[in-house]
């Protein structure tokens, strides 16, 4: 099973970070394919938490190379930052390899996505403000700066210029913000090139090179399928692909490479941001997950809306995505409640839906038709194999296979590396 895909089937935050690392060993290479640091994985490694935004979870496995695909956006002095703040922690990074292709975040994108949303006021979207929207609307509108360009000071000022031209006129004219200056944004970016050249390379080669070898990859997805600018709850979405398909595009792999989806879904909903979240709870029931789950934003300290699990939700990202296999988490923060509700369908206006509607409108006026499941008050960090979680317990994995449509193949019990149940 060389190429594996690792992806979020509900908002972000599922424990993606911790299920990437969780297949450690085995893994030859490990692949971010979307996104860019607005990501907030987390690992727990003997008791010492690891927040990663840019670089791959799999970098905490020492016989693991780390790698950047084309399809991130790259901010080079957060990349760095993260690098110095991992050496300090005696995690070697030197194999880090970063696509010629990938584009960059530079300090305008940020700017503007931080002046959009303030300007956007109720109608904002909620980002994390790190330049991601931004970067990739310059990708697509063909005038984004790319690693490669690190390497040729004039073509870097021309795209500087070019790009900064749209967004002075923005920034001063709407915005009454203040120009920015193309020499200074160019200098600090070249001032880069030295410390990232020895790391650029052709992604796309290196890993198809490797999976004909029978080598290990796994593309470690950002943010989830319900944020995918195609696939998700638009415009409330970021601004890539974070599905599995997104893997084949932001590493440069063709389908065939894929041999396993693994949908990463939390045992209750959270979301971050705004947008439509059907399940979201406003009373104490909410502030309890929040509370237990530790339900605040890694990247930004956000808080996490929370709510009960919501079936059509990872369904609809089983099927958007082929899981082979899904890893439920956190299924220990439910502990402690007598019944446990979980969304089974919606009420749209009085008409039922037992998958997610495609109309966004009806998304936005769904209320969810609860099924009750008993809980458990058992102590389950401290268990190793399904057969030792309660029989409550069990009975809720159950059903939200059978609900999901796919295999749950693994359980989160904790946040460490070793709290986890493995189902063969
Ligand atoms: P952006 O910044 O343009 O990508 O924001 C667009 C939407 O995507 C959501 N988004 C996320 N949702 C969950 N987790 C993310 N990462 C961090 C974390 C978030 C944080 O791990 O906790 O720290 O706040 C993430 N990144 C982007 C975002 O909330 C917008 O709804
Ligand atoms: P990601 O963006 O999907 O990688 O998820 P985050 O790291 O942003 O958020 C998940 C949080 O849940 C982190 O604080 C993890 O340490 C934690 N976590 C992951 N799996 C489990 C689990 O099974 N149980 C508990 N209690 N915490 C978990
Ligand atoms: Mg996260």
């Amino acid at each position: 099973m060389p190429g594996i895909v690792v992806v979020g089937a509900q908002w972000g935050d599922e424990g993606k970070g911790k299920a990437t690392d969780e297949l450690g060993d085995r893994v030859d290479y490990c692949v971010r394919y979307s996104g860019g640091n607005n990501a907030g994985h987390t690992v727990v490694v003997a008791g010492e938490r690891y927040a990663l935004h840019l670089l791959p979870s799999g970098v905490l496995n020492a016989n693991c190379t780390p790698v950047i695909g084309n399809g991130v956006v790259v901010d080079l002095d957060v990349l760095f930052s993260e690098i110095d703040g991992l050496a300090a922690r005696g995690v070697d990074t030197s194999s880090l390899l970063v696509s010629a292709n990938a584009h960059i975040i530079a300090s305008y994108h940020q700017t503007i996505d931080k002046v959009t949303e303030r300007f956007l006021g109720k109608a904002r979207i909620g980002t994390t403000g790190r330049g991601v929207g931004p970067a990739y609307s310059d990708k697509v509108n063909r005038i984004g700066l790319r690693i490669q360009d690190l390497f040729d000071a004039s073509i870097l000022r021309q795209k500087v210029e070019a790009s900064l031209d749209q967004k002075n006129h923005l920034l001063v004219k709407v915005y009454n913000r203040a120009a920015l200056d193309p020499v200074q944004v160019t200098e600090h970016l070249l001032s880069h090139a030295e410390r990232i050249a020895p790391h650029v390379a052709d992604v796309s080669r290196v890993l198809n090179t490797a999976l004909d070898a029978d080598k290990v990859v796994l593309f470690e997805g950002a943010q989830a399928h319900h944020l995918d600018v195609d696939h998700g709850t638009y415009p409330y979405v970021t601004s890539s692909n974070p599905i599995a398909g997104g893997a084949c595009v932001g590493a440069g792999v063709g389908p065939t490479r894929i041999d396993r989806v693994i949908g990463i879904a939390k045992a209750y909903t959270t979301r971050v941001g705004e947008g439509p979240m059907p399940t979201e709870l406003f009373d104490d029931d909410g502030e309890k997950l929040r509370e237990i789950g530790a339900e605040f934003g890694t990247t930004t300290g956000r808080k996490r809306r929370c709510g009960w699990f919501d079936a059509l939700v990872v369904e609809a990202a089983a099927q958007g995505n082929g899981f082979t296999d899904i890893f439920l988490t956190k299924l220990d923060v439910l502990t402690g409640w007598e019944q446990i509700p979980v969304c089974v369908a919606y009420d749209v206006n009085g008409e039922r839906f037992d998958t997610l509607p495609v109309n966004q409108s009806d998304f936005h006026h769904a209320t969810p038709v609860y099924e009750h499941l008993d809980g458990w008050t058992e102590d389950i960090t401290g268990c190793r194999s399904f057969e030792d979680l309660p029989k409550n317990t069990r009975r809720y994995v159950e059903r939200l296979e059978e609900l999901c449509g796919a295999r749950i193949s693994g359980i989160g019990v904790g946040p460490s590396r070793e709290q986890s149940i493995v189902i063969n």
